[in-house]
């Protein structure tokens, strides 16, 4: 049976992952922590800054984990704003968090992101291996924490897996300041408003996800046989490439009237314009099973419903 912390457990992901980690592994066997403190008092939760090395190996050692899923970050738009604070908190709390890891051999999970290709990707059925020259801070932390987990597995023998996520896109809590964050707006400004300004513009491709298959995909991935995997840090995995007027498309299945116009923020156009606009998901699923089960029409109607069950 695992133990396993979780940072940044109050995000988006890992609001959502440590009910999926609690629900396959027991109440007793996830840990969540994050710099914020929780409201649910029903889990076990420690607050914890993973700049705080000292405090990270503290919380780990208290609760005897044998997994840590590191989950804090500054994601791509926020990153962009204070980028010397995003590489203090990406570089800085993934470098304690493998430290933890190695100090206690515990197995390591973190995400990495499409956000670690750049301009001069191959922007069609990007491959697993492939060139990386990100123009961001976040694509900069990105392919740096893929080399560093490597470092760590290879050097240290620690074992590190990680996946690069597309955006995510879930109804339980809202992104923390990402690209593709319009992905989830769009469904929210639907229902209450029957309308949505998307900040990217039209013919934007970026690969997307619905949250369950990405929580699915951690899981899988953590209990893969480690003989199988000739990657680690990080594979591609998406289900969805899709630009705005896609989703607007879906949702006027459900909502005729919905109107899309479009306001383009420059700054998350351009980091959008620097990512692929699909990626091919063929080693996740060769290596550990990678297969996921929400479309565009799957997700869009579970998200129409489950907003809904909120605002109306
Ligand atoms: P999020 O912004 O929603 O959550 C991050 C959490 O980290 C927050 O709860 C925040 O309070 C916490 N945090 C911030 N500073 C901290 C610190 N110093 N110590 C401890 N906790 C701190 O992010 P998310 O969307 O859940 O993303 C989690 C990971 O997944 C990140 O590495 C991100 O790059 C990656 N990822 C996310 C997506 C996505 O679409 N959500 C896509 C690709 C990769
Ligand atoms: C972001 O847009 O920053 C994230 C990501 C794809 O990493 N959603």
């Amino acid at each position: 049976m695992k133990k396993i912390l979780v940072t940044g457990a109050l995000g988006q992901i890992g609001s959502e992952l440590i009910t999926t980690l609690r629900d396959q592994y027991g109440d007793d066997n996830v840990i969540g922590t994050d710099i914020r403190s929780s409201e649910d008092d029903t889990c076990i939760f420690e607050t914890c800054d993973v700049t705080d090395g000292k405090a990270l190996c503290e919380t780990a050692k208290k609760h005897n984990v044998d997994t840590i899923m590191h989950l804090a970050a500054l994601l791509s738009a926020k990153a962009e704003a204070i980028p010397q604070k995003a590489w203090e908190l990406n570089m800085g709390g993934l470098v304690n968090a493998l430290e933890v890891a190695r100090e206690l051999d515990l197995q390591f999970f973190t995400p990495s992101s499409i956000g670690a290709f750049g301009p001069q990707t191959p922007k069609q059925d990007t491959p697993q291996d492939t060139i990386m020259r990100p123009t961001t801070m976040y694509g900069v932390n990105k392919v740096a924490g893929e080399l560093l987990c490597d470092y760590y597995y290879h050097r240290f023998g620690v074992d590190t897996r990680g996946i690069r996520y597309p955006g995510l896109i879930s109804y339980k809590t809202l992104p923390g300041g990402g690209t593709t964050d319009y992905a989830v707006e769009i469904y929210y400004e639907a229902v209450k408003n029957n309308r949505y300004t998307s900040y990217i513009g039209a013919n934007t491709y970026m690969d997307m996800m619905y949250m369950p298959d990405a929580l699915k995909a951690i899981i899988q991935l953590m209990e893969a046989d480690p003989d199988k995997l000739v990657h680690r840090n990080a594979f591609n995995i998406s289900s969805i490439s899709a630009a705005p007027e896609d989703f607007g498309e879906a949702i006027r299945k459900y909502i005729p009237e919905f109107n899309l116009s479009y306001d383009v923020d420059p700054v998350r156009q351009k980091i959008a314009e620097s990512w692929p606009d699909s990626i091919d998901s063929s080693a996740a699923k060769e290596e550990w099973g990678f297969e996921p089960e929400y479309d565009i029409d799957s997700m869009t109607s579970d998200m129409l419903e489950k907003i809904k069950e909120k605002y109306v």
